[in-house]
């Protein structure tokens, strides 16, 4: 992988995007990689962290200088490759984090919004300046920062390109929590570590719930939950983790 660094350590993958001239400015090469990282990630691997190599920058947006001389069929085909490989991650059957480690504009929000849970650094800053590109969000991110922050102050940010800072970020519910920035992979680690302790099985399905109830009716969706509580029941862990309970016992989730 030339764009990706990758580093597993107590079943906690940590990946950094890595293109330090661009300020990680995702190009094509490095979104397949992302593409073809997701498919092969380790089973062992329990949560996905990913981050931005170097202090000033998540991800400064897709790569303008591959953009610009585009087509409007290559454009579409470039944001369909974004869009396709952030939509794996969104439904990634681990829990991703996304550690925001400065600049998340454009391209660099959206895979943010993708992930399952954001932290930032306080230097951290978020947009969507592509309006003032000329062009639209094209990886998602007209879908997802409306559903993540409400639809009117999401169309402020993409009509006018602002950009806003972590403290920002955290009052609109963009992030969950904004860190010193030398903390910040500790605290992505730690949150990663909380989320390992818990039974897997029953992480992905909660996951699973999420992400495909947040389109249905109240009926369908409750009746959805139903069924996948139910499946819960057929899981070793389940009764560990209830045994341990009743025992007062520290459960051993095994994955099963
Ligand atoms: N693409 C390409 N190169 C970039 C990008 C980018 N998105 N961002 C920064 N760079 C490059 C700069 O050109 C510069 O290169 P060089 O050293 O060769 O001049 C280097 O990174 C360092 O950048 P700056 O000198 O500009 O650093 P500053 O600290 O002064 O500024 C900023 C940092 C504010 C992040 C500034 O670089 C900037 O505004 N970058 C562009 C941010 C942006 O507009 N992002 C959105 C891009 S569009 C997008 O993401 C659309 C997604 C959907 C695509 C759909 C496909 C059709």
């Amino acid at each position: 992988m030339e764009f990706l660094k990758a580093n597993i350590e107590n079943g906690i993958c940590t990946l950094a995007i890595s293109a330090p001239k661009s300020l990680n400015a995702l190009n094509s090469t490095i979104l397949k990689e992302l593409d073809d990282f997701i498919d092969h990630i380790d089973s062992n691997v329990k949560v996905l962290i990913i981050t931005g190599d170097g202090e000033k920058s998540f991800v400064a947006g897709a790569d303008i200088s591959e953009m610009q001389n585009l087509n409007a069929e290559e454009g579409e085909n470039f944001g369909r490759l974004g869009a396709k490989v952030f939509r794996k991650i969104e439904v990634l059957d681990i829990p991703v984090i996304a550690a925001v480690n400065g600049f998340a504009l454009g391209g660099g929000c959206e895979l943010a919004m993708a992930c399952d849970i954001r932290i930032c650094s306080d230097n951290a800053k978020f947009g969507q300046p592509e309006v003032g590109l000329g062009i639209i969000p094209g990886f998602s991110g007209t879908y997802r920062l409306a559903k993540l922050i409400g639809m009117g102050y999401a169309k402020e940010m993409i009509y006018t390109g602002k950009v806003i800072r972590a403290d920002e970020a955290l009052r609109i519910g963009l992030v969950n929590a904004v860190y010193p920035q030398a903390e910040l992979m500790d605290a992505a680690k730690a949150l990663a570590a909380k989320i390992c302790a818990m039974a897997p099985i029953a992480v992905r399905y909660a996951k699973l719930c999420i992400n495909a109830e947040y389109d249905l009716e109240a009926d369908e969706a409750i009746a959805y939950e139903n069924k996948v509580f139910g499946m819960c029941f057929d899981t070793k862990d389940q009764k560990e983790g209830m045994t341990a309970f009743l025992t007062k016992a520290k459960p051993s989730f095994k994955n099963e």
